[in-house]
């Protein structure tokens, strides 16, 4: 909890000491008690429907979707409710405003987890789901979200995965899926592929055999086709920034060169050796050259005085994770391989290496050793001897010795004709020299690998294709969809690196849907994240039987106007989706390049003692028992307010205690009618103006999704009513508008009390069917400045803010103001300066 908050909590719970000592005495009013109005009032909601989505076409839309979960057989803790909640608050509050609200909750039941979970309990994953994801239903009701039921969706189930499989063969069709062969882990002793995840260094985490790469058979996407716009589209997203770095990180693309190396073994066909480096500039200061231990030359070029050291290097090498290989930690390694090549600008020669730090699957899989200007080079010079050429001198200290590699801007020394040039024209006078001789090109490449799709597992979508003898691989027609997953007893990994599909005789033999000759059936089903790449869409009309979704309601509800979930997400599921929109949107199946409009990733809750929740540590608490000791609102009004939305925060009973005892004063208030008389004028004002400044307040707060600072709002808005009451007369007007706002206020984050006291007090039921109360500007804007937002200079936005408004909330709205947001994304904040009483000042680069 930030300090500010934590002085409001003081005062709060000062003044709450003194009411309730004032009030225990009374007992007329019957006792808040969470256990007699909630069951009643869920049971009430669910048979009058009255969450079930409307579809008006004459309003405004706002989809509000929190991620799919894995229902897991522990359910639900108080820390996957910090993403329920909010979500819940924010689709009420948009519905209260008039909007049309898709709100709308399923399982993503396919994949791993859930078939791991089922082998480790022993139960057959069909059997296991279902009560699983039950629990989850009864926990997301008791918490009182106001989700529409009846577009539960379940990706596990025929009339989902059919949907799934049909997106697999639009992929397939447009040559975005394809089968190869690729290198995967394999246990040699358990003959199973082992996930990268398995593998703990080099031997397998269950028998602790070593390890061996091995080709088999995979069905890949190409997301690498759509690297460019992966990047490109993120400029038109409101996502965390944190996000879409780790996005283009993940994507890594590199602008460089590829060079050509000279090669002249005797019995050698290969001419030149091609590497991949950003640093043309420094092409004069090679000093070795780095193969991958895979690279297809090593058997080759090896001298036969080498041959045993190098082939035992490959073998241990090639154990390792790619991870472990890329570690700077990591004392570098690597073997001579005898060999030498020709650097074509400098006609030197230079030797061969191979060394576990060159991937083979980044760039050419060879590197130019430049060891006065890469760190990695450098250590690995040092410690077989290599030379060190300084081309790029530090400006003022050229010739020094060099204690680490110069990996910084200077000048080009000892590089020929392009001595004296800053090494950023450098680089391109280098790549101009090496594309007009031919012997370079410039070039990008990528980390991002493409997407692997195909599981030798059960529990998944079957991939929708035969193999035949006569035509070779053949798509399922669209006709004949779903796949069906066949029942089977035996569904766990069947060990020999196939799916047990493979022994399913009735699965397998089919006939081929082009020659109706014999055939078989592709026995890989998809990866869970395939499931996961289009169900925002199915919820926009989950019954749906001729298309994945109804066009005209697609387009109605999305995008998705905001997205909520675990930042862990990053780069899977979050790249995944936007891939798969994108393929749709080419193909013109879906009118939009991104599906998630703005996206927000929700703080963890950790337990008491600040470590993570987990069951293995015993300290998980559950949303179940925190409703059963304080009801579902005090858990919902303190998810809330506990901290920021995004940030990590530890669980507190005594927060918790403190907002029961909150909605317990809110309980008396209402229901105890003041004195009612003729106040002064003055008076009335002042009230009036405290109800419209804390309408405006938690009306901007949500809209800005700072949960905690609308609650805090809420809590001292009830602290003055209560004193305004206990100091004397009321009349009967104004106090109604103050408990109209309170209660109508209070519907989205504590929704029961707020419709037990609404009906309570003779208003009519519901009062999640009314509308959001209004403020008047006047009234709420009494004591108010102009706040003006610059960005680097330029005036940018104005707000009417408090007078007292503080500065993390004055630097909040300023920076998540769409208007500055447009000059700000993307870019690196270097400075924000909040001048009290005028202004924020931006500096981005
Ligand atoms: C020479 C050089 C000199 C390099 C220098 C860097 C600094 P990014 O930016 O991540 O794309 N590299 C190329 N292929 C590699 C492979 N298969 N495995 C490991 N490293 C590889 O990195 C590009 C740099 O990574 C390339 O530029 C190359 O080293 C190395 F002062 O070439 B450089
Ligand atoms: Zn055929």
């Amino acid at each position: 909890m930030n300090p500010r908050l934590r002085s409001r909590v003081g005062r709060i719970s000062d003044s709450m000491t003194q009411t309730r000592e004032r009030e225990a005495p009374e007992g007329r009013i019957e006792r808040y008690e969470p256990k007699n109005i909630e069951p009643k009032w869920r049971e009430r909601w669910e048979a009058d429907q009255i969450y079930k989505t409307v579809e008006d076409p004459s309003k405004p839309k706002f989809y509000c979707l929190d991620f799919f979960p894995y229902p897991s057989g522990d359910g639900l803790s108080v820390g996957h409710v910090r993403n329920y909640v909010p979500t819940d608050v924010i689709s009420r509050f948009y519905r209260m405003r008039g909007y049309s609200v898709l709100h709308p909750m399923g399982w993503d039941a396919f994949g791993q987890p859930a078939e791991q979970e089922a082998i480790k309990t022993g139960r057959h994953p069909k059997q296991m789901v279902p009560q699983y994801t039950a629990n989850y239903h009864r926990q997301l009701e008791l918490v009182g979200n106001s989700y529409d039921w009846s577009r539960e969706i379940n990706s596990s189930h025929p009339d989902y995965y059919k949907w799934t499989q049909w997106f697999f063969l639009l992929l397939y069709k447009r040559g975005l899926a394809y089968r190869d062969n690729a290198a995967v882990w394999w246990c040699p002793k358990e003959l199973t592929v082992l996930a990268n995840e398995e593998v703990e260094g080099g031997v397998c985490w269950r028998c602790g055999t070593a390890v061996v790469k091995k080709d088999l058979p995979q069905w890949f996407f190409k997301i690498t086709g759509y690297a460019d716009r992966l990047i490109e589209d993120l400029e038109i997203i409101d996502w965390p920034e944190r996000i879409k770095t780790m996005q283009r990180n993940w994507i890594g693309r590199s602008e460089g060169v590829e060079i050509a190396f000279g090669l002249d073994v005797s019995g050698v066909d290969e001419k030149e050796l091609r590497v991949f480096t950003t640093r043309p500039d420094t092409i004069f200061g090679v000093t070795f050259m780095v193969l991958a231990p895979e690279h297809p030359l090593v058997s080759k070029i090896t001298t036969s005085d080498r041959k045993t050291e190098v082939e035992a290097y490959v073998e241990q090498a090639t154990r390792q994770s790619e991870i472990d290989r890329l570690s700077t930690e990591r004392e570098k390694t690597g073997v001579f391989t005898g060999a030498y090549c020709k650097n074509l600008l400098s006609d030197e020669m230079i030797p061969i290496y191979i060394a576990d730090y060159a991937l083979a699957t980044y760039g050419t899989g060879a590197v130019m050793g430049v060891p006065a200007h890469d760190q990695r080079d450098f250590e690995f010079a040092q410690k077989y001897g290599l030379p060190l050429k300084v081309v790029i001198a530090p400006s003022g200290h050229a010739g020094q010795e060099l204690a680490e590699a110069h990996i910084d801007e200077g000048t080009m020394v000892h590089s020929g004709e392009f001595d004296g040039l800053p090494n950023e024209a450098g680089k391109q006078a280098i790549a101009d020299a090496l594309e007009k001789r031919e012997i370079g090109r410039r070039t990008i490449t990528y980390r991002l690998r493409d997407w692997l799709i195909s599981r030798q597992r059960y529990w998944g979508a079957p991939i929708p294709v035969v193999h035949c003898r006569k035509c070779g691989e053949v798509a399922v027609p669209e006709d004949q969809l779903p796949v069906l997953l066949p029942d089977i007893q035996n569904y766990q990994p069947s060990g020999t690196g196939q799916s047990p599909l493979a022994t399913v005789k009735e699965f397998v033999s089919t006939t081929c849907p082009h020659c109706e000759g014999p055939a078989e059936r592709e026995t890989d089903t998809m990866g869970g994240f395939a499931c996961s790449s289009w169900y925002f869409l199915r919820f926009t009309s989950p019954h749906e039987d001729s298309y994945p979704f109804d066009p005209q309601a697609m387009r109605y509800w999305m995008p998705v106007d905001l997205y909520v979930g675990g930042a862990e997400h990053a780069v899977m599921h979050l790249l995944y989706a936007r891939f798969w929109t994108k393929v749709m949107y080419d193909a013109g199946v879906v009118p939009f390049k991104e599906p998630f409009h703005r996206l927000m990733n929700q703080g963890v809750v950790h337990a008491p003692d600040g470590l993570r929740m987990s069951k293995s540590r015993g300290n998980v608490i559950t949303p179940d028992s925190v409703v059963e000791r304080f009801g579902a609102d005090a858990l919902r009004g303190y998810e809330l307010f506990m901290a920021p939305f995004e940030q990590n925060v530890s669980w507190s009973e005594d927060g918790l205690r403190g907002v029961h005892r909150w909605l317990n004063r809110v309980w008396q208030l209402v229901l105890e009618a003041p004195a009612l008389g003729a106040p002064g004028d003055e008076a009335v004002r002042e009230m009036r103006r405290w109800t419209h400044r804390t309408i405006k307040k938690a009306t901007e707060d949500l809209e800005r999704l700072h949960f905690n600072t609308m609650i805090s709002a809420l809590m001292e808005y009830t602290n003055f009513l209560q004193a305004a009451r206990d100091a004397g007369a009321v009349d009967r007007t104004t106090w109604d508008e103050a408990m109209d706002s309170l209660m109508l206020m209070l519907a989205p984050p504590v929704p029961y009390i707020a419709e037990e006291l609404w009906t309570r007090t003779g208003r009519a039921y519901s009062i999640h069917k009314e509308s959001w109360p209004a403020y008047d500007a006047s009234l709420a804007a009494s004591e108010t400045f102009t706040l003006v937002v610059q960005v680097n200079g330029k005036l940018r936005e104005r707000f009417e803010v408090p007078v007292d408004i503080s500065e993390e909330d004055a630097k909040d709205m300023a920076l998540s103001s769409p208007k500055v947001r447009a000059h700000t994304s993307g870019k690196e904040l270097a400075r924000v300066l909040y001048v009290p009483g005028r202004l924020v000042n931006i500096v981005v680069r």
